[in-house]
């Protein structure tokens, strides 16, 4: 799916959409971005959950822009502008070939940020070995993405709670994506959006309205599941380690039965769609170290392999291997009912297990240092699907 599809624009941020002609331009010229000239753009800071009055103020927005060769003229200052932003959301369009959305679901505390993080930290470390290049698509984006994960991790500190909203806030606005621009070896640019979608929101409906456009038009669906959350996984990591993670889980309201579940419905009704789902699934266990680590649980099979895709370029034979070990082992846990669910609901599942730290996390102790172990697999996994990487 194209950013431009025909003379239709799909926003980034909001995941709207509608026609070129209805586009938006905001003022870029030294004069309307002083700090005097500013105004305040109520649009902007409701969408982004803004309160502090000074970060509501943005450059003047052009009233009746007429674009001539990419660029505006400012009816304040007499310049001329080429940003475009969003008559929905007034954030800022980015100018590349495409926009792919990868929504990351699960229930609390199923790893979402730390995989997040853990994964943009990765690509911008190994991209390269593709030939690919990569970059935040703004200054908000780098940011974001040092505040909520590069500090925390070099500070050894746990990531904080990803925001609740408050009832019938903008919960997209509240935990705003995180936007990467990657180059491949063709240079052609496409813009990644990373979207943290807490699973327990799922059921209220207002919260529904914001989070459905980006789920509805992913290019991708990255499930994450809590080995801890698996009733014969967690009594074999409690009976091996009374004081470990599983002891000290929180209890779920959610399943991941219920999220894939949410998931399914939300498509389908945004969408107005029944059926196989055709965006593909991609069924991630989290915290795999607790699996590795455990004598009881530990596997035999590729699985415990490094990644070998940065190193070598992209294995199918290898992903072909993890997902049908991983699908074996939920068959073993007595999963076959989910794994059932999810195949018949979409088109495309693999299956794959990664562990974003590396390690886990003790009470009262530092966060190890992070040594991720196959964060990247599902999404070079969809990369290459899209034929990006090869
Ligand atoms: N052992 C282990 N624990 C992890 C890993 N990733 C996350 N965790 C634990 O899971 C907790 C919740 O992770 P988080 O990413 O905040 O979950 P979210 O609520 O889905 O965003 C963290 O505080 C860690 O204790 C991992 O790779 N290994
Ligand atoms: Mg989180
Ligand atoms: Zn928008
Ligand atoms: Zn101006």
């Amino acid at each position: 799916m194209g950013l431009f599809d025909f003379d239709k624009v799909i926003c980034p941020y909001c995941y709207n959409k509608f026609p070129k002609s209805q586009i938006m331009w905001r003022c870029n010229s030294g004069k309307c971005i002083r700090p005097a000239a500013l105004e305040e753009d109520s649009v902007y800071a409701e969408y982004h959950n803004i309160t502090n009055p000074a970060e509501k103020r943005k450059p003047h927005i052009i009233p009746d822009p007429k674009p001539k060769k990419g660029f505006v003229k400012c009816d304040k200052c007499g310049d001329d502008t080429n940003m475009q932003i969003c008559p929905v959301c007034h954030s800022v369009l980015p100018k590349t070939d495409e926009n792919i959305v990868i929504s990351v679901i699960g229930v609390p505390g199923s790893g979402k940020s730390y995989y997040v993080g853990t994964l943009i930290r990765q690509l911008r470390q190994y991209m390269s070995a593709f030939g690919c290049s990569i970059k935040f698509t703004t200054d908000e984006s780098r940011r974001m993405y040092e505040d909520r994960f590069e500090t925390p991790f070099s500070k050894r500190i746990v990531l904080p709670k990803t925001k609740q909203p408050d009832e019938n806030a903008n919960i997209v606005g509240a935990n705003l994506p995180i936007l990467c621009d990657i180059t491949d070896d063709r240079l052609k640019t496409r813009t990644f959006t990373f979207f943290d979608a807490a699973g327990e929101n799922f059921e209220n409906e207002a919260i529904m309205r914001y989070v459905a456009p980006y789920i509805s038009h992913s290019a991708a669906i990255i499930l994450l599941l809590d080995p801890t959350q698996i009733p014969a996984v967690a009594n074999t990591l409690v009976s091996e380690n009374p004081n470990g993670v599983s002891g000290r889980r929180s209890v779920n309201t959610v399943s991941y039965e219920q999220v894939l579940n949410n998931t399914v419905e939300v498509i389908h009704s945004h969408l107005k769609s029944k059926g196989q789902i055709d965006i593909p699934l991609a069924v991630g266990f989290s915290k795999w170290d607790l699996i590795e680590n455990s004598p009881t649980l530990r596997p035999d099979g590729v699985i415990t392999n490094p990644s070998p895709h940065f190193m070598r370029g992209f294995s199918e034979e290898d992903c072909d291997n993890v997902s049908s070990e991983v699908e074996g082992l939920l068959a073993h846990w007595e999963c076959q009912n989910f794994v059932m669910l999810a195949r018949q609901q979409f088109k495309t599942v693999k299956f794959f297990g990664f562990s974003a730290i590396g390690a886990d996390i003790e009470t009262g102790r530092s966060v190890p240092n992070i040594v991720s172990k196959r964060v990247e697999d599902p999404f070079l996994w969809l990369l290459h699907k899209k034929k990006i990487i090869i």
